[in-house]
């Protein structure tokens, strides 16, 4: 089963919205693999967005997610990484449909909430950062067969 990387960012916990968004990722039946409260320094600021280092809206960026706790999980399920991506939405919440989490709870992109790895690659990179091998559960749930074929 693949895996993902999901952040509710400090605006989303400041904002009340844990359990709303873990709510919408359980009901939609993807598994909880790990999930942990921290707040980011500099430096993970940095290594989580490495590739927006040295763009305009970086220092904001890099303020912004060091600003409070966040919340980090991993997902599995079929499909987990862009399934995830389309329910968080666009990255600009302008762009984001109704029904989203940034469409239904953000309005400016350097305050919309979620964060979802964009790939795979990208996704085991991520939950590398956050998460090690034994703060992963793996275990069934019962109500797998009532999700999948
Ligand atoms: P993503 O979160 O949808 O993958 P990225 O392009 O990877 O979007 O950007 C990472 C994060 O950086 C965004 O979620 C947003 O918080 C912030 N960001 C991206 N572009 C801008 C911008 O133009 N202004 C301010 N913040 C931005
Ligand atoms: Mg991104």
């Amino acid at each position: 089963m693949e895996r993902t990387y999901v952040m509710i960012k400090p605006d989303g916990v400041q904002r009340n919205l844990v359990g709303e968004i873990i709510s919408r990722f359980e009901k939609k039946g993807f598994k909880i693999a790990g999930l942990k409260m921290l707040q980011l320094d500099r430096a993970m600021a940095e290594k989580h967005y490495k590739e927006h280092i040295g763009k305009p809206f970086f220092e904001a960026l890099a303020a912004y997610i060091t600003s409070g706790p966040v919340v980090a999980m991993v997902l599995e399920g079929k499909d987990v990484v862009s399934t995830a991506r389309a329910m968080n939405g666009a990255t600009n919440p302008a762009n984001s449909g109704a029904g989203t989490i940034r469409g239904d709870y953000a309005i400016e992109v350097g305050r919309n909430v979620i964060h979802g790895s964009d790939s795979v690659e990208s996704a085991a990179r991520e939950i590398g950062i956050y998460f090690t091998e034994k703060e992963l559960c793996e275990y069934q749930m019962v109500l797998d067969r009532w999700i999948y074929e």
